[in-house]
């Protein structure tokens, strides 16, 4: 029997059916914006570069600009969840030591950097627990006016990212990376770093990569802040492992649907 052609609800007859709405996720329940404020950070001095010469340009990096970006919302009381915790990396530095990616400085000097060698490398900062994460700032390397290759940013709760790995941010434009063709664009260091928005999404472990620049095959990392909130059972925001069910705080979305044609 053809149950879909035998049913033959009168006319007029509307169905309430109930859809869960997956798609709002984690930045729609995240953040409230009566509840947000301009995310304050503690920025370097500029680097003394002068003027920018023979600058890389292309569809796939921004133009270069050194004001100051529009003010990036987040929760009230955000604090920068990253300081003094515990960095590891895919390979140990050349120069510096991991300590320093989360130390707080990040100023255009040659000790406030910590360089890894050329290839795809990552630097990983693990916040002790899992934390609602509003922002990520990454400080690569504004000591030069210089573009990062395949910056890609992640977090889990896994701490090696084999599974439940969120992608926030990704600007390798040829998955040379191995971890997907990324939407965003290469962008100028600054003293301003870049803002990578991290939805509310509740994670434990931070993960960035980076593979060389313009100047150099060499990688280099000055800071890692991570914004965010402490984690509870009553946030309302939907974790890694459960980003397509219904996050507390939530209703099923009701919709009322016409009849089906008479076919
Ligand atoms: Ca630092």
């Amino acid at each position: 029997m053809n149950l879909t052609r035998s049913f033959r609800p009168p006319a007029g007859f509307f169905l309430p059916i109930a859809l869960v709405l997956s798609c709002c996720g984690e930045s729609a329940l995240g953040v409230n914006a009566e509840g947000t404020e301009p995310l304050v950070l503690k920025l370097p001095a500029p680097a003394l570069k002068g003027t920018p010469e023979d600058l890389p340009v292309g569809p796939n990096i921004e133009p270069y600009s050194d004001n100051r970006p529009p003010p990036f919302p987040v929760p009230k009381g955000v604090k920068n969840l990253a300081a003094g915790q515990l960095v590891t990396c895919s390979d140990l530095p050349t120069s510096g030591k991991l300590s320093q990616i989360t130390d707080g400085k990040k100023e255009a000097f040659d000790y406030d950097r910590v360089e890894m060698k050329k290839g795809l490398q990552w630097v990983q900062v693990d916040l002790g627990e899992p934390k609602l994460v509003y922002a990520i700032v990454m400080w690569h390397d504004h000591r030069f006016t210089q573009t990062m290759h395949d910056v890609i940013v992640q977090v889990s709760n896994d701490p090696d990212f084999r599974k439940g790995a969120t992608t926030l941010f990704n600007n390798d434009k040829d998955d040379s990376s191995g971890l997907g063709v990324g939407g965003d664009r290469e962008y100028f260091e600054t003293k301003f770093g870049r803002i990578v928005d991290g939805k509310g999404i509740k994670a434990r472990y931070v993960r960035g990569y980076s593979n060389g620049n313009n100047l150099s095959l060499f990688n280099c990392w000055q800071e890692i802040e991570v914004y965010g909130l402490p984690a509870s059972p009553e946030s309302g925001v939907a974790t890694l492992s459960s980003t397509n069910s219904v996050a507390k705080g939530t209703e099923p979305l009701l919709l009322q649907l016409p009849s089906p044609a008479l076919r």
